[in-house]
């Protein structure tokens, strides 16, 4: 059974993940909008991902008896048009997620759930490498500079990038 402080943690984690998928929607209209269709396959495989990582918190509150709480998802504000822009606010973003996560292990080490911490530390996990992901786009695309060129063949090699279903936990 999920103490009920660690029931809420997961419920206002999950809707998080959904506003994730939210932001990151919205920034994918906006490199659709620039016709950078590389970028847009980036932003379609995080929008997976990040629907993937709610799931998995959904479910898991299930699986150990808890309730779903689900609150209305936030507004998405992309606050920028430029694509350097776009990326910072992805990893700004990305680092609040990966504060949030440490808060979900924080409840789960105050009211001692082991099990909760296990399952956690795949989140944590998978923050550093989304942190990374993100830190590499943002390091070419300063490199890149005003260089159009450079661009379209970076956006060529964003469009490579495939979901591949997590396993969570
Ligand atoms: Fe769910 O990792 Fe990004 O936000």
């Amino acid at each position: 059974m999920l103490n009920n402080k660690m029931e809420q943690a997961f419920n206002e984690q999950i809707n998080k993940e959904f506003f994730s998928e939210f932001l990151y929607l919205a920034m994918k209209a906006k490199f659709s909008e620039m016709n950078l269709q590389g970028f847009v396959n980036w932003f379609d495989v995080q929008v997976q991902e990040e629907r993937a990582h709610a799931f998995g918190m959904y479910d898991y509150v299930i699986e150990r008896g808890g309730k779903i709480e689900l609150q209305d998802i936030e507004k998405p504000i992309v606050k920028s048009e430029k694509p350097i822009e776009i990326f910072e606010q992805v990893l700004e973003h990305e680092q609040y997620v990966t504060s949030r996560i440490n808060y979900l292990l924080d409840v789960a080490e105050e009211v001692k759930d082991r099990a909760a911490i296990s399952f956690l530390d795949w989140y944590l996990k998978e923050q550093v490498e989304e942190e990374a992901n993100v830190g590499r786009v943002l390091a070419t695309l300063k490199l890149i500079g005003d260089d159009k060129n450079a661009l379209l063949l970076f956006d060529k090699d964003l469009a490579t990038r495939v979901f591949n279903a997590p396993v969570i936990g």
